[in-house]
């Protein structure tokens, strides 16, 4: 398979473009596509701050790589989350981000910065970028296994209390940094699966909410994008080997056996049957999206701040993140 730009030896054949890449040439493209959906989809602009929120995984550190190459003022942030699973899983992810900042850093002086009008010398204290680091247990006092264990959230799973524990720490840590946004690293697999989901129950308010960005339209909230919505799991993780990114490979320990990976495997099986398919599905459900389909069914929900940290809660009082750390409250529940 040859490179259908230049005629050398092909790393990647992208069966659902028709287009095989160089690692040159796909090292450019990855690059180039990301910056056409920040501008289709308005994520931001290049005077925008980004936050960048970093597992240690191959999107997330790819999704870094690439915004800081393309000249944006992007931070990272990682949440410590204190899971183990006999994969030592948060410490080595957090190693994982510490690593590639290293990496980065020592390569700065190498990275090439394109603006609009070409190339350009940029004052490089912009590109010398930040990693926050949030460990839950030290702050808070617990993991989140450890959380999850006493509170009746989730059924067992850590992962219902693991994603509202992120949310809150994301939107903090953006708001408090003067970020305009905050950005994840979910890629096309990601956004077929969960939208493959909400499908099967028509839950128009989740339909609703699933964007490649979402507007900060409550105070206290963080504009969210996801600039990798339209790059295949694939296409990341041949991004981040071609590249050099070391990243963790392991899954969390907890995602084993989620409904959100059967879905991958089906999904996975149609567009091996027919290349495309996840694509089109997603562009068309954007299209419906964007015409209106799912605004009337979503019901406006009053929003307060919460007494104690002051990010929008539907509940008077406490938001659920401050009732989760008020144990009697939660063994109440
Ligand atoms: S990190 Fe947290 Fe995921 Fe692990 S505990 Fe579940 S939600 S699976 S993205
Ligand atoms: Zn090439
Ligand atoms: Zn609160």
């Amino acid at each position: 398979m040859k490179c259908r730009k230049c005629g050398h030896e092909a790393v990647i054949n992208m069966r659902q473009h028709k287009l095989a890449l160089c690692s040159e040439h796909f090292l450019e493209w990855v690059p180039e596509q990301t910056q056409r959906f920040i501008e289709k989809y308005r994520m931001f602009t290049p005077d925008e701050r980004i936050l960048v929120a970093v597992s240690g995984g191959k999107d997330s550190l790819s999704l870094w790589d690439v915004l800081l190459r393309l000249g944006y003022k992007a931070d990272g942030l990682y949440i410590g989350l204190g899971i183990d699973g006999g994969v030592d899983y948060s410490n080595q992810s957090h190693e994982m981000c510490v690593k590639f900042l290293e990496n980065f850093r020592s390569q700065i002086s190498s990275v090439n910065v394109t603006a609009d009008d070409g190339p350009q010398t940029v004052n490089t204290q912009y590109l010398i970028p930040k990693l926050h680091v949030v460990d839950i247990a030290k702050l808070y006092g617990e993991t989140i296994p450890d959380v999850a264990a006493r509170t009746t959230r989730g059924r067992g799973k850590p992962c219902s209390v693991c994603g509202l524990v992120k949310r809150h720490v994301m939107n903090r840590v953006a708001r408090d940094g003067g970020y305009d946004v905050l950005a994840t690293g979910h890629n096309l697999d990601d956004e077929v699966a969960v939208l493959f989901g909400n499908a099967l129950t028509w839950n128009a308010g989740y339909l609703l909410r699933q964007a490649p960005m979402l507007p900060a339209d409550k105070p206290g909230l963080a504009r969210k994008v996801k600039p990798f919505c339209r790059l295949y799991e694939r296409e990341s993780a041949a991004y981040a080997l071609v590249r050099g990114i070391d990243y963790i490979y392991d899954e969390c320990p907890f995602a084993e056996g989620s409904t959100s990976i059967a879905h991958k495997e089906i999904l996975n099986q149609m567009e091996k049957d027919s290349p495309g398919t996840k694509l089109q599905f997603y562009l068309s459900f954007l299209r419906a999206r964007e015409q209106g389909l799912f605004a009337e069914q979503a019901a406006h929900v009053e929003l307060n701040a919460c007494e104690k940290c002051g990010q929008p809660t539907s509940a008077p009082g406490l938001c659920a993140f401050c009732r989760l750390w008020e144990r009697r409250i939660t063994k109440d529940e």
